[in-house]
């Protein structure tokens, strides 16, 4: 506690803060809320996985710049209440966005009071997530290409996590891969299905647009009326094909169960979440989307289920090396669950691809 508060130390507050607590549930880095001497909550304090994000001065620049375009639009359309839609991040005391202790790397942002987040949304939130994370991509469309980096290069690119996945096949590091034989059949059967977005970029038919490239649901405040106020966790903002955003939405908020959920019978696609989601989606992407992308939302939903899929057994192969796990068979269990959300999702799309008819 003493080492987390002298980090505090480091950056550039106004509030005193006497303790911190563990907040949130990412799989990367370590979320900590502050509480004040009157029990207030008024900093986030982060430790970034710099193992992953390995160029934090990049990471936090590239946050820096979304969140400052973000910030100029709300002023000009006359928004109030702006430290509330979006993060406002603090500097350290050398001017810095991020203060490194010799061992980690920390980033400090506001708190934004009287905001909730869900594992679960219905389908009023749901709508209200879809035109949110419309809106968080509109805004961004004007970046000039080149001003953010590629913080993990080829995050969402299928065929490149698809190599990574026959890498980690071949090695067997942890000796784990004839437990996962069926797994590795069911992937290796759809590769070629799921690999169309790098196609037919190559054919110059699919450009890249900023996209969050994170929406869980857990990735939106919502206010006290199930009202957005705004979109969280930046680490991933880049360039990349827009199904990438409705679909982490799909694959988290349309499903019954959990990620990981062990009870693979809880698993089912929520087909109103899916509904109310794109309706809201639509309003406010509908202009700058193509009809060829405004096609392949669903075809969205199971590509980044299967992506997640693939990403989650890697990581099982390798020995567990980057997302973090709470029991040793986590990510057998997360792939497990995945496959199945996407199993669930296969056998509705026929139902979701006609919904996408009226638009
Ligand atoms: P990660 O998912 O990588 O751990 P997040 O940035 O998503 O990190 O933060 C984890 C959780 O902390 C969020 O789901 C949200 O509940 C809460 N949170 C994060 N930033 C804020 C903030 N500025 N204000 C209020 N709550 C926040
Ligand atoms: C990680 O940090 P978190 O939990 O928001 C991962 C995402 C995965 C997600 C799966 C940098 O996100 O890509 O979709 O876990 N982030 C990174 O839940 O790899
Ligand atoms: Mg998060």
């Amino acid at each position: 506690m003493e080492k987390l508060l002298t980090i505090l130390d480091q950056f550039q507050l106004d509030e005193k803060v006497v303790t911190v607590e563990p907040f949130g549930n990412g799989h990367i880095n370590d979320t900590l809320k502050t509480i004040g001497v009157h029990g207030e909550t008024k900093y986030i304090l982060q430790r970034i996985n710099h193992h992953i994000f390995t160029d934090v001065a990049l990471l936090q620049q590239n946050i820096d710049i979304v969140t400052s375009h973000i910030r100029k639009k709300l002023i000009a359309a006359g928004e109030t209440d702006i430290d509330r839609k979006v993060l406002k991040f603090l500097p350290a005391k050398d001017g810095k966005l991020f203060y490194f202790d010799g061992e980690s790397y920390w980033r400090v942002c506001l708190f934004i009071p009287d905001s909730k987040t869900y594992e679960e949304v219905n389908p009023a939130f749901s709508y209200e997530a879809g035109k949110a994370f419309g809106r968080f991509q509109s805004m961004l469309a004007d970046i000039p290409d080149g001003v953010l980096g590629e913080i993990i290069p080829n995050f969402h690119n299928m065929e490149f996590r698809l190599q990574q996945f026959r890498e980690a096949l071949a090695a067997n590091a942890a000796g784990r891969l004839a437990e996962v034989q069926d797994l590795v059949d069911a992937i290796n059967a759809r590769a070629e299905a799921m690999c169309i977005q790098e196609e037919l970029f190559r054919e110059g038919k699919l450009k890249k647009r900023i996209n969050h490239c994170d929406t869980k649901v857990n990735n939106i405040l919502f206010d006290e009326d199930g009202k957005v106020l705004c979109v969280i966790d930046l680490d991933t903002v880049m360039p990349g094909f827009v199904l990438s955003d409705i679909g982490d939405f799909i694959r988290t908020g349309c499903n019954t169960g959990a990620e990981d959920d062990a009870n693979l019978a809880n698993i089912k696609v929520n087909i109103e979440i899916f509904e109310a989601y794109t309706r809201g989606y639509m309003e406010t992407a509908k202009d700058f989307l193509t009809p060829s992308e405004i096609k392949l939302l669903p075809y969205g939903g199971r590509l980044l289920t299967y992506m997640q899929t693939v990403r989650f057994l890697t990581d099982y192969l390798n020995g567990d090396t980057y997302y973090k796990i709470h029991s040793p068979q986590h990510n057998l269990q997360r792939t497990r669950a995945q496959f199945k959300f996407l199993q669930e999702l296969e056998a509705k799309a026929p139902e979701m691809d006609a919904f996408m008819a009226q638009f």
